[in-house]
């Protein structure tokens, strides 16, 4: 997968040579190029910001360098040729005809990569989202700073290539660097080869499918006591099913604490007695039944 991202902080992007992802660019499963957007200013002062139309606090980040960044980057796709003169123009018919130009065409043939922009008013970034850019092969990342990137920049390259504006919950960082660094670890991690450890992903919770998207339960490992605190003496005892019971009880309760949202969705059908027994004793109102004591 080809990753390009466009900063005016490229040193955030060294955590990328660390760890899986390191890794990943090493071995050429991950070709990351990350550009500094002041290369593509031309004043003395290398300027990305100007005050906002409208009036209002902060500054906005100037269309002229992301446009030429976004040119360099994806080069625009050339004209189709033109027929020589004699030659009669056919008139349009079902096996000719194809999309003219923009995302769609080029996209298909995958000569254009997808852009994603980090912004707090984007589309929540999820699990699902991140399985998706894994199976693309080519993701442009804008990262923003101030108040945010002149809206004409998405718009223009809506035009040329898909484009995502995506959010990781609401909460406000200060830039999209970071954002940036999430999404790629997140999708860096699902591509073939890069965990090493295929299981790990397809258990993990939120992964599509998996655990029913109940949250994970506590772990442990060696010593079996620390500080005179035992391991669970379960995890010790060798029961698989057992283990696996206790486990899924301990995942219910933490996703009843923490994540009610998630329970809320969960089927009935999904619901054994034993995890209703659980629910009622962590204080959570289970489908037909009423809280009666
Ligand atoms: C980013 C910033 C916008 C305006 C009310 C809420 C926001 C500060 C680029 C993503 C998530 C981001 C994020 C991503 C990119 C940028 C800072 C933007 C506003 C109005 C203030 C600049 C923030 N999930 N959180 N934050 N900023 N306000």
């Amino acid at each position: 997968m080809r990753i390009d991202i466009v900063t005016i902080f490229p040193e955030y992007f060294a955590a990328l040579d660390i760890s899986l992802l390191g890794k990943a660019r090493r071995t050429g499963l991950l070709d990351v190029h990350v550009h500094d957007l002041r290369g593509w200013t031309h004043d003395r002062h290398r300027t990305v910001d100007d005050t906002p139309y409208g009036g209002g606090p902060g500054m906005v980040m100037k269309p002229e360098p992301w446009g030429e960044a976004l040119d360099a980057i994806v080069p625009p796709t050339p004209p189709p040729p033109t027929p020589p003169v004699s030659e009669p123009t056919p008139l349009p018919s079902a096996s000719a005809s194809r999309p003219v130009s923009g995302a769609g065409q080029a996209a298909a043939s995958g000569t254009v990569p997808r852009l994603i922009i980090p912004t707090p008013s984007g589309r929540p970034f999820t699990q699902a989202l991140a399985a998706q850019y894994e199976s693309e092969p080519w993701l442009l990342f804008a990262c923003g700073r101030y108040e945010g990137i002149d809206s004409r920049v998405v718009d223009e390259a809506r035009t040329r290539m898909p484009v995502d504006e995506v959010s990781l919950g609401d909460f406000v960082l200060a830039g999209g660097e970071v954002a940036v660094l999430v999404m790629i670890e997140a999708i860096g991690r699902l591509l073939p080869g890069v965990l090493g450890n295929a299981d790990s992903v397809a258990d993990d919770s939120f992964a599509p499918g998996a655990m029913e998207s109940l949250l994970e339960g506590p772990v442990y490992t060696k010593p079996p006591v620390w500080r005179e605190r035992p391991v669970p003496d379960i995890l010790l005892s060798g029961h698989h099913g057992a283990i696996a019971r206790w486990r899924r009880d301990e995942a219910i309760r933490r996703t009843a604490r923490h994540r009610p949202d998630l329970l809320a969705r969960l089927a009935p059908k999904d619901l054994d007695e034993r995890d209703r027994a659980v629910l009622r004793e962590a204080g959570f109102p289970v489908d037909g039944e009423d809280m009666a004591d």
